[in-house]
């Protein structure tokens, strides 16, 4: 007779051992505590496309956070890339020398991907969690949020190694949310321009100016460990700064949802991104129709 296989816990992680409950009680939409991190969280999304929620990880859980990537970070995979905000690699002769579109900066840091999680982790259980994708909808004022269902770029972490930087850019996603894991010690701060441009105006010129040094509308924020940020990248130019070189790395846990369910992401950037691309990409690719005209 065939002996028994240990399967591995399903969930070793409850919401409560991960999310400080008092003050963000997510399970109770209708407590005034959870109206007001929703009505918090809005003021900030809407005046400057970003929101956090500090504390939202428990002290004690970040720690666990943090070792769930340090055990996943043999599996990053980083890019040593000279990229434009749009995340092209190559000029365009349609554009002048001078022009953003041309303009190309470095970026080198790491994402550790999608299929490195074990389902149940502290970070996946946190990502899945049918309570805090409620409250990110509620904060963004969407019906309903999933998470994004990309194999690779669903649950992520940015890793910023000392001297890497993840500079200019404008995400595809119209909203990322991001939980600081390990602050760097020096440098690594995320910094942006709330909606440099809009779906209907590129702002060249703005941006440019940015790109340039032009400090005046950048803002930067400073998180601490466990924080939560919500963060409306589409339209909003930013970046990490680079990491000091004698500091440790920073880590930031990335959750990725979408208002709709199933949704992949785009085979160029994938492979970008991850360094390979799965046949679920391949497919998505030849189905895709584009939500706007933007450059990307
Ligand atoms: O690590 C972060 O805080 C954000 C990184 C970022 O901008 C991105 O992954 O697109
Ligand atoms: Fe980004």
């Amino acid at each position: 007779m065939a002996g028994l296989r240990r399967e591995a816990p399903a969930c070793t992680f409850g919401l409560a051992d991960l999310v400080d409950l008092g003050r963000f009680p997510v399970g109770e939409p209708s407590s005034p505590g959870y109206r007001a991190v929703v009505d918090t969280a809005r003021r900030g999304l809407r005046r400057v496309g970003c929101a956090v929620l500090d504390g939202f990880v428990r002290p004690g859980a970040v720690g666990v956070l943090n070792d769930e990537i340090l055990e996943r970070k043999h599996a990053t995979h980083y890019s040593t890339q000279i990229i434009n905000p749009y995340f092209h690699t190559t000029a365009d002769p349609t554009y002048p020398a001078d022009h953003v579109v041309n303009t190309f900066l470095e970026r080198t840091s790491g994402f550790i991907p999608g299929d490195a999680w074990d389902p149940g982790c502290a970070t996946d259980t946190l990502f899945r969690a049918p309570e805090v994708a409620r409250l990110l909808a509620d904060c963004l004022e969407v019906p309903e949020l999933h998470c994004y269902d990309d194999p690779l770029a669903g649950l992520t972490a940015n890793i910023c190694d000392p001297g890497q930087q993840f500079t200019w850019h404008f995400d595809t996603n119209d909203f990322a949310v991001t939980v600081l894991v390990q602050p760097a010690g020096a440098g690594g701060v995320f910094e942006y321009v709330p909606d440099i441009r809009s779906a209907e105006d590129e702002s060249f010129e703005a941006i440019g100016a940015v790109l340039d040094g032009d400090r005046s509308r950048v803002r930067a924020l400073h998180l601490r460990p466990g924080d939560l940020q919500i963060f409306r990248g589409r339209h909003s130019l930013h970046r990490v700064t680079r990491v000091a070189p004698d500091s440790h790395p920073r880590h930031a846990a990335i959750f990725a949802y979408t208002r709709e369910p199933g949704v992949i992401g785009r085979l160029a950037r994938t492979r970008q991104l991850f360094g390979r691309a799965l046949p679920e990409h391949e497919e998505a690719e030849r189905r895709r129709v584009r939500s706007d005209a933007l450059l990307d």
